[in-house]
């Protein structure tokens, strides 16, 4: 029975049917019994493997095809009305052509299967931050993750009522044929359709095709921004709170920072960070005048390898009730997961990613996919902010952005203005990583750690940036800054701790936005004094010589950077902003100097 008589939903899931003839069709209300339901039918057809109820009640394992385990950016495409409005950075398609491809690809795919509806909502049900979504997928695995991280049931259907404001999403597995795999947005349709693939961040369609493809260009049609951001509250021995979002490439630390544990002297003194979300933020301007964030999402799809009791206390207890686990290793021992990283323990009597029979302590195999996820409720997390399900989003103190650069880039450094922060964001560059298929550990240029998401012009997206910058008042606008918590000697060890310790950095980074410490001017902005990083209990770890040497800027260094930069800037040509332009110019002075 169809949960609305929304006459625009309805005609568009009948198109669909049409054209993919499922057996029968399920719309999803959330509830706890079709849920159950879903589960049973998933165990029975081995899409999921139930794990141990007294260890990890309510779990579930899910293997993909071995050839469907990360994102595929080179058959994501944005199907705008012309090329350039998808930009240099984007794959583009004619959308009249992209529709009758990927029609002719779904056709008659879901004969003998089921059409699932799932209402969903981006954001709190009804905040006027949110948005409403509808998918359609032939995939159990989908509906239970999309159950996890979003909101589903009638009520959004009830908030949506007759309004034709909503984002089509429809979703196919067909063959999992990786030559016809397609993830393709079109976001002057409001429509996302995603072909041949069963991996999360392709097919969870709420999360990357619209919380940014969709939502950045929503976002730019209306005066408020879709970033690839963490949003994390920082909380003083005062009990004042004070907001960050953070943008880092995949696989580079958000959902890590999001969550993380003070070390134990901040801990004694009162300090705690709260997590508000570990991957999106739709970030507005409030009615004082302040930029605002609330996390779309309603659970964290995080990396499994390197998830431990000491990095990620926090996403480990998440995953302890309710979560999913996709191409994790199976001990047969015990029934439950495991992954490298967790512990020096791995099993001897196991299943690894693929399924086939593993022993941990003689394989030079891995147990998991470097790319294996975890899907578990946000209401899990200890540190889940109080603000989570606020409406109105949290106040944005600072924005930070990173990569991971083995040299380059400095531990932290501030930006000198609102102009010269977007700069800084426009020429981020990262080592790629397993989130993504393709080489790992190459050096790309990734502005705002939105190159994959960025559902228009990069140019555009930039200009953006920079308008919604003119209309925050110099007091009220978040200061912007850079991190690197990657950098690396010449035997290839990181010289940062990280993790807890990265709120070492956190702290230098509030105590600027509120004019409380110095900093030193360089090339690229503001760097902290090294006595100005407090190092207390870990001088055994690193030493201030070693928290010098990554806290300095090499103009030479820098000066090779340039290059890359001007090479993605061209690629921009007569779109290229102004105010970027000019920042670059200041910067190529500054390194002359
Ligand atoms: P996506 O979910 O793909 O967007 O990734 P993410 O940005 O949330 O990355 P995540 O926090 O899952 O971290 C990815 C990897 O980076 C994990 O293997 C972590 O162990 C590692 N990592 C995270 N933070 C740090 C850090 O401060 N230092 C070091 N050396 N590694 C880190
Ligand atoms: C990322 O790759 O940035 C992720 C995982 O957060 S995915 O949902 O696959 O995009
Ligand atoms: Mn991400």
């Amino acid at each position: 029975m169809a949960l609305t008589t929304n006459k625009s939903v309805l005609e568009w899931i009948d198109d669909k049917v049409k054209l993919v003839k499922p057996d029968n069709i399920v719309w999803i209300d959330g509830s706890k019994e079709q849920i159950e339901e879903l589960r049973a039918i998933a165990c029975s057809t081995g899409e999921l493997t139930k794990l141990n109820e007294e260890l990890l009640p309510d779990c579930y394992l899910h293997r993909t095809a071995v050839n469907d385990v990360a994102r595929v950016e080179h058959r994501t495409f944005i199907c705008t009305k012309t090329k350039e409005e998808a930009g240099p950075t984007n794959n583009w398609m004619d959308p009249d052509e992209c529709y009758k491809m990927l029609y002719d690809i779904a056709r008659d795919s879901y004969i003998g299967r089921t059409m699932y509806v799932i209402p969903y909502s981006m954001g709190p049900i009804g905040s006027r931050f949110s948005k409403v979504g509808i998918e359609l997928t032939d995939s159990i695995y989908v509906v239970l993750n999309m159950v996890i991280m979003t909101r589903v049931g009638k009520a959004v259907l009830d908030v949506l009522g007759d309004s034709e404001d909503w984002v089509r999403g429809f979703h196919s597995r067909c063959q999992i044929d990786e030559e016809k795999r397609y993830i393709c947005q079109f976001p002057q349709d409001n429509t996302i359709i995603s072909v041949n693939s069963g991996y999360g961040g392709n097919v969870l369609l709420g999360k990357k095709c619209f919380a940014l493809r969709i939502a950045s260009y929503q976002g730019w049609k209306e005066g408020w921004q879709a970033e690839h951001m963490l949003i994390l509250g920082v909380q003083n021995p005062k009990g004042e709170v004070r907001y960050i979002c953070a943008a880092f490439p995949s696989a580079c630390g958000k959902t890590n920072l999001a969550m993380l544990i003070p070390p134990e002297g901040y801990l004694a003194q009162g300090y705690k960070v709260w997590c508000v979300g570990d991957d999106i933020s739709w970030i507005r301007k409030g009615d004082d005048g302040r930029l605002y964030a609330i996390n779309p999402e309603n659970g964290f799809f995080g990396v499994a390898p390197g998830t431990n009791v000491k990095s990620n206390p926090n996403a480990l207890a998440s995953t302890k009730q309710g979560t999913i686990f996709t191409n994790v290793a199976l001990n047969l021992d015990n029934n439950t997961v495991w992954w490298e990283g967790l512990d020096k323990n791995p099993p001897e009597n196991a299943l690894e990613w693929k399924g086939n029979p593993w022993n941990g302590k003689e394989s030079t195999d891995k147990g998991a996919h470097p790319n294996s996820r975890f899907t578990a409720p946000a209401v899990n997390c200890p540190c889940l902010s109080s603000e989570f399900e606020n409406p109105q989003g949290v106040p944005i103190s600072a924005i930070v952005f990173g990569g991971r650069r083995a040299k380059l880039a400095p531990l932290v450094y501030q930006s000198r203005d609102w102009n010269n922060g977007v700069f800084v964001g426009s020429i981020m560059a990262s080592e790629t990583t397993a989130a993504a298929t393709g080489a790992v550990g190459v050096v790309r240029r990734d502005p705002m750690a939105m190159l994959p998401f960025c559902g228009y012009n990069m140019a555009d997206y930039w200009q953006h940036w920079l308008d919604i910058g003119k209309t925050l008042d110099a007091d009220k606008a978040p200061k912007i800054f850079n991190v690197n918590w990657f950098r690396k000697d010449d035997e290839g060890n990181f010289l940062w701790p990280g993790f807890g310790d990265n709120l070492r950095v956190l702290n230098w980074i509030l105590d600027r936005c509120e004019g409380k410490v110095d900093a030193q001017e360089t090339a690229i902005g503001y760097v902290p004094f090294a006595k100005d990083i407090d190092l207390s209990g870990i001088e055994d770890e690193v030493s201030l010589e070693t928290l010098e040497s990554i806290l300095t800027v090499d103009n030479a260094l820098w000066a090779d950077e340039v290059s890359g930069i001007e090479e993605l800037y061209a690629k921009f040509g007569d779109k290229m902003p102004a105010d970027l332009l000019k920042e670059f110019q200041t910067l190529k002075d500054n390194l002359q100097k």
